[in-house]
C-alpha cells in the first residue's frame, strides 16, 4: 500500500544547495518517488540564532509505515554529515546548524505520538518558510479542507 507523506528540507551548513539535492536523490533511492516539490526558498533562521536556511517541501509516495520512513530520513541525515540533534532545555528546544534536515510535516494526515516522532509536525503553524512552500503546493495542513 502506498502512503502519501510530506517531508520538509533543510539545511544551513556548507554547501546547502547540494545538500538539499543529495537528500532528494536518497530519498528517491531508497524510500519513495517524489511527486512535488517546491521552490527551493532562503528564510531566516528561526528559532535560534544562526546562518540563513535553505528550506523546501516535497510530497512523496513511500510504502513505508511513518516510523521506518523516519528511520530512513534519519540514515540520510546522517549520511550526508548531520552531527547534533535538537533537544530540550526548560522545556524549550536548543538547535544547532546543520548540513540537513529531514522532517515528516504529515503522514496521510495520520495523528501520532510518541518520544521519536509527532505527526503532523507540531510546528507548522508557527513557521513561514513551512507555509510557504506548503502554499506554493496548495497544501493547507492546518485544517482539513484542502486537495490532499
Ligand atoms: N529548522 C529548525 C529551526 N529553525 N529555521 C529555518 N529558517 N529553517 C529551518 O528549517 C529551521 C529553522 C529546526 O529544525
Ligand atoms: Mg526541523
Ligand atoms: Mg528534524
Amino acid at each position: 500500500m502506498q502512503h502519501r507523506a510530506i517531508i520538509g528540507l533543510g539545511s544551513n551548513k556548507g554547501d546547502r544547495e547540494f545538500y538539499l539535492q543529495s537528500a532528494r536523490f536518497l530519498i528517491e533511492k531508497e524510500l519513495g518517488s517524489i511527486l512535488q516539490r517546491s521552490s527551493v526558498i532562503e528564510t531566516p533562521s528561526w528559532g535560534f540564532d544562526s546562518d540563513p536556511f535553505l528550506n523546501q517541501v516535497v510530497v512523496m509516495e513511500t510504502s513505508l509505515g511513518p516510523l521506518a520512513l523516519l528511520d530512513g530520513l534519519q540514515s540520510i541525515e546522517r549520511r550526508l554529515g548531520r552531527t547534533q540533534k535538537s533537544y530540550l532545555k526548560d522545556g524549550k528546544p536548543v538547535y544547532h546548524a546543520r548540513t540537513i534536515d529531514l522532517d515528516i510535516l504529515d503522514y496521510d494526515r495520520m495523528r501520532y505520538h510518541d518520544e521519536r516522532l509527532t505527526l503532523p509536525h507540531p510546528h507548522i503553524a508557527e513557521r513561514d518558510f513551512v507555509l510557504a512552500s506548503l502554499n506554493e503546493l496548495n497544501l493547507n495542513l492546518t485544517n482539513h479542507e484542502d486537495t490532499l
